[in-house]
Order: structure tokens, then C-alpha cells, then sequence
């Protein structure tokens, strides 16, 4: 029996699992869980990477000697830089803040929208890792290296530098094809090639805990540090013919393929090439996700998400749609207000009431699931027959319910903690106690539980509200 600790932290919150795998069993514990407050100073918006730090320790403490190894994963695309010496040169900033405004759309100018999708395979948001270090100006010629967040956390750990290449897949200076790093499109951009340390595999080893640490010789796991990838490997599917949705703070909606795609008509379309384990491609699109409805509750000030959930249920169907990827969804602040603005720029009644707010949240990602799981399967000609939802939005029932009838597809929901699974999971696989994709997947099928919707009938319903949201199209 081996105790593996996964690290997984989200834009909300950070965890410590513990995973322990017996023979073909597997068992999740959660060690630790902290909250993750991003915050605002000097008018930029920054994580606080140090308590995420403390948190990480706090939670390895806790999960106690026994463990056999650990390893990190968390959201991707942002980085701190060290210096010379190896000392962090400012607070990472929060890929939400505002500094990139601009940037991504002079890059796109000056260099084509072709050239930089041909090299990364990277779908145009205005955070990737590129236009963020674009943002910093002159910051960059203190840098020596740069750290992708589980990177820096591992750095910390252990003492030992690299880059893991599923999460540098996501900063768009990344040759998808060649899985190098993008020397040529960095020069062109004027990004140093010197701050990028050397590529990793995920399972490959990256030291062990240092000795002042107090927590003994564990050695640590660079596994499959953006957490997308590990929810990824930890999707129990039965066959390739699946599209997941990675459900969070984000829904990553797509499929897995076995190279990536590099058209123009995907291109257009704005998916993305990120890199997964054992040489896979997830070909996905970015959706808004759970974002919109945890900023209208925070702007509520909290309410009981059981209860609204529970009235949305009862709240009419199909009243207001909006598109949850309009970029004014993007920054924090009053989402029940841009929500209203959509619905008057679309014609449409604004919703009334929180529940309704709700329902409107819900029905409109169920949409973009539907368009992004059709546009997926078509722009790749992969064969989808189900969707797997992973991660917390499998919890949210009238979310699963909606989306198997929006997308005609059955539904199969869980595990909510596919993340901590697939890192864990990773972990085990590089200590040779497990085989290939498939044979993990079939022991996280075996170990959690499932739940299973079914669509309704089509009615034509979804389409009529499709045309709303997305009148253009
Ligand atoms: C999900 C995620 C997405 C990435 C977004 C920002 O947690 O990692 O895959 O696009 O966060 O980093």
C-alpha cells in the first residue's frame, strides 16, 4: 500500500489529498484545505502566494510521514520570476488583473493571429503567459528565471528547477508540435530565452522535501502540474469516444487527441492545444464556467447555494440567455448587473430574481457546452458518445441535468476531485506501481462513484436560445 499527497489548488481554494493506492484500490482522503484570496495592492491584483505556500505545507504536515511522494498541480498560465540568486522578484499577479488589456490584440497585429496558432496551438485569451509577460516592460531584464506557479511551489519545496511541460503548454511559447520550448516566437516577441529553465515530462522526479522543512526525504513529482491535464488523466472513461468538461472555477470543454489540431477553421473557432500526458493533445475551449455564478454570490453576499440551486430548479426555463464567454464576464465585480446589461444589448428580458439569475447562469453554460462539444468533435472528426463532467460542477446536479439535454448526450458525472486524482495517479505511475491511460482510468472507474443523466427528448428549445445568446452565429 503507498500514500501519495496531491497537491491541487484552484482559483477559490487549495487542497491536500491524500491518495492511497492498494493493488487496484484507491482511496481519497482530504489531508488540508485552505481558502485562496487573491488580493489587490497598488491597484493590481495578485495571488498571495506565500499563504498558498504555508497552505501547501500546512497540508503535507498533515498528511503525515507515511507518504511515498507528493506532487502539485494548479490553474494554469501564471509564473513568478526569480532573480540571479533564485529569490522571488514580486507577488505573481493574478491572471485576471487588468495590466494585459490591450496587449494580446497588438501582439496579434503585429505578428498575425496565424503565425503565433501555428507555433503554440494556443486559443487567443488575453492572459496567456505571452501577453502577460508582454505587460511587464522592463521587469523582465531583472529576470533570470521563470517559474510557472506549481513550478515556484515545487522550487520552494525542494530546491529544484524546471518546467513542467503540460502547464508551460499554456503560455503560448510553446511549440506544440515539437513540444519545446518556442525559441524563434519568443525572439520575435522579445521574450528572453534565458528565463525559461528546462522542460519536464510529467512523472518526472523533481528533488526531494528539503531537510529544514522538518518533513523528512519525500521525494516530490513533477506531475501533471496544470490542473486541467490531471483532471484530464482522471476522467473514467471506458473508451476513447468521450468529450470531458473539466468543471470549476472554468469548464474546459473538449476531447483528447492524439496529436494536435493546427487549422484555421479551429483557429477561428478559438480552441486550444494543451498538452496532456503520454504525448496527448486536449483540443478544448475555455469556458466561463462556475466564475459567473460564485461572483454573484459573493455580490449577494453569500447565500445558501443549496437553496438557490433548489429554486433555480423551480424558476421557469429558457428565459434569458447570455453568452458566458462575453469578455465583460471576464473581470471580477457585479455579474448579476452585466449579466442585466447583456440581456438589454441581446433584446432580451433581464432576469428577475436571484433564482432566475441562476437558472439563466446555468442554461447559458449548458449552451456553450453544447456549442464547444459539437465545434470539438467537428473540427477534429473525433467521435464523442458521451460527456464525462469532472471536478465540482459534477456536484451541481441541474447543471449536469441541463447540459445532457442541451448537448442530446449522456451525462456521466464524477469525480469531483479528478485533479488531486490525476496528480496523484501520475505519481504513482513514475513509482512504476501503474500502467498507461487506460488502466488508471479504469481504476478511478472502479473506485468512485458515477452519476448518470440521461437527456430529454429534444424539443428544439435549446436552439431557439442559442440564436439569443449568440445572434451572430
Ligand atoms: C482551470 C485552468 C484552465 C486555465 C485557467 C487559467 O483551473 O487551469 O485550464 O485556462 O485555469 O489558468
Amino acid at each position: 500500500m503507498s500514500i501519495y499527497a496531491a497537491v491541487d489548488l484552484g482559483a477559490s481554494n487549495g487542497r491536500v489529498m491524500t491518495v492511497e493506492l492498494a493493488g487496484d484500490k484507491l482511496r481519497l482522503d482530504e489531508a488540508h484545505r485552505f481558502a485562496n484570496r487573491p488580493v489587490r495592492a497598488g491597484g493590481t491584483l495578485h495571488w498571495d502566494i506565500l499563504a498558498l505556500y504555508q497552505g501547501v505545507l500546512d497540508g503535507l504536515r498533515k498528511a503525515g510521514p507515511d507518504i511515498v511522494s507528493a506532487g502539485i498541480d494548479s490553474w494554469a498560465v501564471d509564473y513568478g520570476l526569480l532573480d540571479g540568486a533564485g529569490r522571488l522578484l514580486g507577488n505573481p499577479v493574478h491572471y485576471r488583473d487588468e495590466r494585459t488589456a490591450g496587449i494580446m490584440e497588438r501582439t496579434i497585429a503585429e505578428l498575425g493571429a496565424a503565425t503565433l496558432y501555428e507555433t503554440s496551438g494556443m486559443q487567443f485569451l488575453p492572459f496567456n503567459t505571452i501577453y502577460q509577460l508582454l505587460a511587464e516592460g522592463d521587469r523582465l531584464d531583472a529576470a533570470h528565471t521563470l517559474l510557472m506557479i506549481p513550478d515556484l511551489l515545487t522550487y520552494w519545496l525542494t530546491g529544484s528547477i524546471g518546467a513542467e511541460a503540460t502547464n508551460a503548454s499554456t503560455t503560448g511559447l510553446y511549440d506544440v508540435r515539437a513540444r519545446a520550448w518556442a525559441w524563434e516566437l519568443m525572439d520575435r516577441v522579445g521574450i528572453p530565452r534565458r528565463i525559461f529553465p528546462e522542460l519536464r515530462p510529467p512523472g518526472s522526479p523533481a528533488g526531494t522535501l528539503r531537510a529544514d522543512l522538518e518533513l523528512g526525504p519525500i521525494p516530490v513529482t513533477s506531475v501533471a502540474s496544470h490542473d486541467t491535464a490531471s483532471a484530464v488523466v482522471a476522467v473514467p472513461a471506458a473508451n476513447e469516444r468521450f468529450a470531458y468538461i473539466s468543471s470549476g472555477t472554468w469548464s474546459l470543454v473538449g476531447v483528447e487527441l492524439p496529436a494536435p489540431v493546427l487549422t484555421e477553421a479551429g483557429r477561428l473557432a478559438n480552441f486550444t492545444n494543451e498538452g496532456g500526458v503520454d504525448g496527448t493533445t486536449r483540443y478544448l475551449r475555455n469556458v466561463m464556467g462556475l466564475w459567473i455564478l460564485q461572483e454573484c454570490l459573493r455580490v449577494w453576499g453569500g447565500p445558501d447555494l443549496g437553496e438557490l440551486l433548489a429554486a433555480a430548479e423551480r424558476a421557469p426555463a429558457f428565459g434569458a440567455v447570455i453568452d458566458p464567454d462575453d469578455p465583460s464576464f471576464l473581470p471580477p465585480g457585479d455579474m448579476p448587473a452585466r449579466i442585466a446589461a447583456f440581456c438589454a444589448r441581446t433584446g432580451q428580458r433581464p432576469p428577475q430574481s436571484r433564482a432566475e439569475v441562476v437558472r439563466c447562469v446555468l442554461e447559458s453554460l449548458a449552451l456553450a457546452y453544447r456549442r464547444a462539444v459539437r465545434d470539438a468533435a467537428r473540427l477534429s472528426g473525433h467521435e464523442v458518445e458521451v460527456i464525462h463532467v469532472v471536478g465540482g460542477g459534477a456536484r451541481n446536479e441541474l447543471l449536469c441535468r441541463l447540459t445532457a439535454s442541451a448537448c442530446e448526450l449522456p451525462v456521466l458525472a464524477g469525480p469531483v476531485e479528478a485533479a488531486a486524482l490525476g496528480n496523484a495517479l501520475v505519481q504513482a505511475r513514475a513509482r512504476g506501481e501503474v500502467g498507461g491511460l487506460a488502466e488508471l482510468r479504469e481504476l478511478v472507474r472502479r473506485a468512485e462513484p458515477i452519476a448518470v443523466y440521461e437527456p430529454e427528448p429534444a424539443s428544439g428549445r435549446w436552439e431557439e436560445a442559442e440564436a439569443r445568446a449568440w445572434p451572430a452565429s
